[in-house]
């Protein structure tokens, strides 16, 4: 348990790629400070954090583990994140609101999208960061290279490593510090200079005396932390146990406290960490098989107190505290309050979910909402057995409570359960999920794509509805024009129009016809897909005083729609995607070459972070198998984002195939 004063605890998150060693760092943290008597290891399934069987199976983290250690005179509360980028809507909630990053990449494998993610989100808010260049002992590892990207990236005068490797790859010793001119010559004064500009009374004593006692330096190296002036890079390898406390010392020393005023990514308002009011976040909402509903709170500030009665500030409620524990992965230890910058879980709480905070008074400072990347896998899904659909609606909405980027959305056009996420390994779990905890089979299918028609030309049609044998007459008559139409921002995507002149059509049966094109215009005649931007003009027509009705207008209605359609010179449209494809250079060619074969079009490039960025255009037809394909063109290491651009006109060879099974597919429902 923890036994120190705040400014000694520290709060951080550990972020970066999948397989930087970020499970395999805070098994070692958790042993050298002395919470475990053996060290855990992903490798054989024993880690602290990855206690879960999938994380288990797969040697990979899913949620973020949370865990805690005394380091000599302090106490680190710490979440190691998923770098998967799957599981990046279980990371970012940690992301937002740990004090500091400790940002873990593989200096053999280099920077992935799991560490462009974390920097982003990092940027986001300016938080303080420290890197650790994991794996030196490694075959390939390239800290020369690596090192430059990132200077490139949060740069060259703050980005500067203090802790250097002393040999590389099979010779990779020790580490060199920079703070000691002798051993480190070189890194030695660039990292003084970062040191010293932070504080005036510390530079203006540098440039006389040239020299900083440590005392002094631990305030500059603090400041500079805290500012965002200085992201000091140590070097190490977990599985030699090199580097690791000399990393562990640096967040004890250099990294902010609790009470310090680290950056939040507030949209209004302030949070004074050095109040005795209880303010407290909540970055993680799971569903556990066993206990329930468990909440974990990053408390920033005051005490939180077992059995106390807190305010939800988002949900505008009441929420009362059972019993308070501290996790160490799956153990959960019961306490009875906790400071700033302590974790803690919670069970069941009513009307509490991911992202809220709760406060002893209403608080009211309010966080930007976390941007999570758009999902891009993209399935219909139903139940296998008939009348489980309730049950999979449920299994579904409570991952989707657990993690942003599982969204489901019901699809009124295509009358399918569209099921988002970001990858295939996402995809798994969820499927998983669903049978061992919700009791539902799953069943996924590629999702229906929502297509448009349009006109290109004017066409014109009379249509007249006669049925006047016997009994009630039925009578109406409608001529109509349409014409493509562009309809401007915010309009509807058509326009009706009356110019009946000399009361051939009264005036009350205009809205029948109006309703009549609202209603056909959903199935259009290529692919009983909606009719967009086009003008339907209703101009003249005839009516019969008894027999005419709504009804008799709207079928009339109908019927001249389609007739001026098929004049109209009709053509079928799909839906377009942006892409923005992350990638290593040397998978350019690979890529550019498969989105020619999706139809995409390329329309330049930016790199970022070390990597290549292709902006791309790809109908969405051709794009959700895209995550799969990127996936195994890129071993893993590309991943892009997606979103719905515009509607374009479906090329014919693609449109006439399209047509025919719409085509097929209406016999069938007709037999
Ligand atoms: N050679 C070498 N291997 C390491 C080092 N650190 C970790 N590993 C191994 O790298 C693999 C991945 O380590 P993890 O700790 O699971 O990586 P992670 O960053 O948690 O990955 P995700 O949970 O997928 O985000 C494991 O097999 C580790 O044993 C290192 O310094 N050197
Ligand atoms: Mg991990």
């Amino acid at each position: 348990m923890k036994n120190c004063a705040p400014e000694k605890i520290r709060n951080f998150v550990l972020a970066g790629h999948a397989g930087a060693g970020k499970t395999a760092l805070a098994d070692l943290i958790l042993f050298k400070g002395g919470a475990v008597s053996r060290q855990g290891s992903v490798d054989n399934g024993t880690s602290v954090s990855d206690y879960r069987k999938e994380e288990q199976a797969r040697k990979s983290s899913i949620y973020p583990g949370v865990l805690h250690t005394a380091w000599k005179d302090g106490h680190f509360f710490f979440m190691d994140t998923p770098g998967t980028t799957d599981f990046v809507g279980r990371a970012l909630p940690s992301i937002e609101i740990a004090d500091l990053m400790v940002l873990v990449i593989d200096a053999a494998a280099g920077i992935g999208p799991g560490t462009i993610t974390a920097l982003k989100h990092a940027k986001i808010r300016n938080m303080p960061r420290i890197v650790f260049i994991n794996g030196c002992d490694r075959d390939s590892a390239d800290y020369d290279t690596l090192l430059d990207l990132l200077q490139q990236s949060m740069g060259k005068t703050k980005c500067l490593p203090v802790s250097l490797p002393d040999g590389i790859r099979g010779s990779f010793k020790g580490v060199l510090s920079a703070l000691d001119e002798k051993a480190a010559p070189d890194a030695h004064s660039p990292l003084m200079d970062t040191i010293a500009e932070g504080d005036e009374e510390l530079m203006m004593k540098y440039m006389e005396e040239g020299a900083l006692t440590p005392e002094e330096i631990k305030i500059g190296f603090r400041k500079a932390v805290l500012s965002g002036s200085l992201y000091p890079v140590y070097a190490g390898s977990v599985a030699k146990d090199i580097g690791v406390q000399e990393l562990m010392d640096a967040i004890l020393d250099f990294a902010p406290a609790p009470t310090d005023d680290v950056p939040l990514n507030l949209a209004s308002g302030t949070i004074d960490r050095k109040s005795s009011d209880v303010v407290a976040y909540v970055f993680q909402s799971v569903i556990d098989p066993h206990m329930g509903q468990l909440s974990f709170l990053r408390v920033l500030s005051g005490t939180l107190t077992a059995n106390s009665e807190l305010v939800n500030a988002q949900k505008q409620a009441k929420e009362r505290l059972g019993t308070i524990q501290l996790a160490q992965g799956k153990d959960l230890a019961t306490v009875d309050a906790a400071g700033p910058g302590e974790i803690v879980v919670v069970a069941k709480l009513k009307n509490t979910g991911l992202t809220d905070i709760l406060g002893s008074k209403q608080v009211e400072a309010v966080f930007t909402p976390i941007e999570y990347p758009q999902p891009t896998t993209i399935f219909a899904v139903s139940a296998a057995a008939k009348g489980e659909e309730d049950k999979l609606a449920q299994g579904l909405a409570k991952q989707a409570a657990e993690d942003p980027t599982i969204q489901i959305r019901l699809d009124t056009e295509t009358k399918q359960t569209v099921l988002s996420c970001m990858g295939d390994q996402q995809l798994k779990l969820i499927v998983n999920r669903l049978k061992n905890d919700s009791k539902v089979e799953a069943v996924l299918e590629t999702p229906r794509i929502p297509y448009r028609e349009t006109i290109n030309g004017v066409g014109q049609a009379s249509y007249r509805h006669k049925k006047q044998n016997g009994g009630h007459g039925q009578f109406a008559e409608v001529h109509m024009r349409l014409e493509p139409y562009t309809p401007a921002e915010g309009e509807t995507d058509y326009q009706f129009a009356n110019e009946v002149v000399g009361g051939n059509v009264p005036k009350n049966f205009i809205p029948a016809i109006e309703k009549g094109v609202g209603e056909v215009r959903l199935s259009g005649p290529l692919s009983h897909s909606k009719v967009i931007n086009f003008k339907a003009v209703v101009f003249d027509g005839k009516y019969h005083p008894v027999d005419s009705s709504e009804m008799a207008f709207k079928i009339a209605t109908r019927h001249a729609f389609r007739d001026a359609m098929a004049q109209a010179k009709p053509m079928l449209l799909e839906p377009i995607m942006s892409l923005r494809i992350y990638f290593p250079t040397e998978y350019q060619g690979a890529i550019s070459g498969d989105l020619n074969t999706r139809r995409g079009r390329v329309l330049g490039m930016d790199p970022e972070e070390g990597f290549q960025v292709l902006n791309a255009e790809v109908p969405l037809a051709e794009a959700y198998s895209y995550p799969t394909a990127l996936r195994s063109m890129t071993q893993g290491r590309g991943f892009f984002e997606m979103k719905f651009d515009r509607y374009e006109q479906v090329p014919k060879m693609v449109a006439d195939k399209i047509q025919a099974a719409a085509a097929a597919e209406a016999d069938n429902d007709e037999e």
